[in-house]
């Protein structure tokens, strides 16, 4: 059912981003000349906004944020850097490169993100371009990491376990590689690439054209049973139907997304639909002809709604569907049966039909660092120095160190010994089945403490599960510093989204394979609070679960919360004891 009026819609002003879109040049914007003028830390507005496109983020450490301008001093910036790395692939020579970066100009971490992507964190303005420059000499690259077009596009991580699986990396690659944007403007202004005339839209950006897409745009690709890559929260996913061991095609499913914003009711998480089915020849017609569906009816007015999830919800999955075959000048064919049984990451080794070996390993909040007593960047380093396979980075911000040879597996185990790795994954699963977000200190946008919050959290209630046997049950459990949903918080099974410093609310009831949305179980709680709030919960499931019950399950089942349905309904049917204690 279509439910906008395009006639209010045109009359409405569109977006400030829209004007900088379209004066920038293709998003080349004054980038090149504020990067010469090193008497500030920062650039100007505007190119803040066009750098997202290029794959970085402007950002200021918020630790030292008060202290500063109490002494007034201006904020201490520096440069989020995020690596594009689709279906989460890096070779050893790639991961060494990223690992030299991190110590020369970052922060002497890496983060590995919900997305399969590396990020950099506290590069100063000075060396940014540097830092660009060779990160595409380690042949990746960052440009649509960021901004409003289609960004990394994630898969399941490993494509040796069936060639189904190498099947969807393909896809993913093959998808990934035809959104990319066509400006030069990044091998202008990065790589000292020869500049181009710019009159000519078509050679521009065939796909997007000048103005790009109304907001981001997230695809994703999964092999059932595993939804490790959470299709339902991502604008487009694909979910792959395996015959005889192949990819023949795959479900499309459209419009999910998580950020949502405190107080704002028009805002919400939603679960993406499947609309089809489409061939595997046909995946990436079908991806751009989604993509020119959003960049053609996404609202370009209020970026609080322009993501693709409102347009599906405005329009209708119906609509959605009849306009997308009208782009095709195909139908897609009806959705074939499939079923997910969990979103986690395999921990542990693995060993594929070749004989080959693959060693998942846990990395808590995606932060590859060394500390005096786990010493895990310098032991993958290692590692990546003998190592013949390659890594794979999980849409868990986890890693696996993959295809690892029988040879080579002796070699290794020795190295994850010495540095501390070989026992990453005996956590209890409680914490091996968790995500925080970045958020402090370097996010701009958070509210509250994430990545370095939950493990602490976690702990706490490890008291708990130990105690009521739960250490091997798996219970989705996922932190977020705000509402933008960035470790997708909305389909844990128990979810923190951050509303102030030691402030969160906490959502009960997702979905164990991401296939539901959670609920608002208390508002605006201490983080003194979620001990004594959660135990007697997770007491309580261990004693009465039903055979085989899962804790999202349960906690409706026995009245906690409500279910949620779909997006629109997700501020409905908020417990009155959550309502009043607003
Ligand atoms: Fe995100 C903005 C970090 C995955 C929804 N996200 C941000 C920024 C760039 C903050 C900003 O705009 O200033 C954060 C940078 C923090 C930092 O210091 O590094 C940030 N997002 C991340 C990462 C690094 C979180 C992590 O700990 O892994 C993830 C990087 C993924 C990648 O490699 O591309 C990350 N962000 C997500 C996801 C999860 C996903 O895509 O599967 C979501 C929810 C799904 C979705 O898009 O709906 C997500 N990020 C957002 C939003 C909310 C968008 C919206 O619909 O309203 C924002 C804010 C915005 O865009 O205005 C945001
Ligand atoms: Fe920042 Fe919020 Fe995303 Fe966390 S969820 S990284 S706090 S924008």
């Amino acid at each position: 059912m279509k439910t906008r009026k395009l006639s209010s819609m045109s009359e409405k002003k569109l977006s400030a981003n829209e004007g900088i879109k379209t004066r920038s040049n293709y998003l080349r914007g004054t980038i090149a000349e504020g990067l010469q003028d090193l008497s500030t830390g920062s650039l100007s507005e505007d190119d803040q906004q066009l750098l997202k496109f290029h794959g970085t983020y402007q950002q200021d450490d918020r630790d030292t944020r008060a202290t500063r301008r109490k002494h007034k001093l201006d904020k201490a910036y520096s440069f989020m850097i995020r690596i594009r790395v689709p279906g989460g692939v890096a070779t050893s020579e790639q991961w060494l490169a990223t690992d030299h970066l991190a110590t020369t100009f970052a922060n002497g971490t890496i983060k590995l993100t919900t997305r399969q992507a590396f990020q950099f964190h506290g590069i100063i303005k000075s060396n940014l371009k540097r830092t660009i420059a060779d990160i595409n000499k380690a042949a990746m690259d960052t440009i649509a990491a960021c901004g409003d077009v289609n960004r990394n596009v994630m898969c399941n991580p490993n494509p040796y376990l069936s060639t189904a699986h190498a099947d969807v990396l393909q896809a993913a690659k093959d998808i990934s590689a035809h959104l990319t944007p066509h400006t030069r403007a990044y091998h202008e202004i990065w790589l000292d690439g020869e500049k181009v005339k710019t009159s000519e839209e078509e050679v521009q950006e065939p796909i997007y054209g000048k103005t790009y897409l109304p907001r981001k745009f997230k695809i994703t690709i999964a092999v059932p049973p595993s939804n490790d890559v959470d299709i339902f929260a991502n604008c487009l996913s694909f979910i792959a139907i395996v015959e005889g061991g192949k990819v023949v095609g795959y479900n499309v499913a459209v419009g999910g997304g998580m950020g949502s914003t405190h107080g704002n009711e028009a805002t919400y998480p939603r679960l993406a639909d499947v609309i089809g089915y489409c061939t595997a020849e046909q995946v990436v017609d079908v991806s751009e002809k989604v993509v020119l569906v959003q960049r053609d009816f996404g609202d370009r007015t209020d970026r609080k709604h322009s993501r693709f999830k409102y347009t599906v919800d405005d329009y209708g999955p119906e609509w959605i569907l009849a306009k997308l075959n009208e782009y095709l000048g195909y139908d897609l064919e009806p959705a074939r049966p499939y079923e997910f049984v969990d979103n986690g990451d395999r921990f542990g080794w693995q060993e594929d039909p070749n004989g080959n070996f693959h060693y998942t390993m846990f990395v808590e909040g995606g932060r590859v660092l060394d500390t005096p007593s786990y010493p895990m960047r310098t032991g993958l380093r290692e590692i990546a120095k003998i190592h013949d396979g390659d890594f794979r980075l999980t849409a868990n911000q986890n890693l696996m160190i993959a295809n690892i040879s029988p040879a080579k597996r002796v070699q290794i185990e020795a190295l994850m010994e010495q540095y501390g790795i070989k026992d990453s994954h005996e956590k209890s699963a409680l914490r091996l089945s968790s995500i925080a977000c970045v958020a402090l200190p370097t996010c701009g946008l958070a509210l509250a403490e994430a990545e370095r919050y939950l493990p602490h959290v976690i702990t706490d209630l490890e008291e708990t599960v130990e105690e009521a046997g739960l250490r091997h049950d798996s219970i989705t459990i996922r932190m977020t510093g705000c509402p933008n949903g960035c470790g997708r918080p909305f389909i844990a099974e128990i979810g923190f989204v951050g509303r102030g410093p030691d402030r969160y609310n906490l959502y009960l009831g997702g979905g164990h394979a991401g296939q539901r949305l959670n609920k608002l179980y208390r508002q605006d709680i201490h983080a003194d609070e979620i001990k004594p709030i959660l135990s007697p919960i997770l007491s309580h499931y261990a004693k009465e679960r039903n055979e085989g019950e899962r804790f999202g399950d349960f906690v409706i089942r026995t009245g906690y919360v409500a279910a949620t349905v779909q997006g629109k309904d997700f501020h409905a049917n908020i417990r009155t004891e959550a309502a009043a204690s607003a």
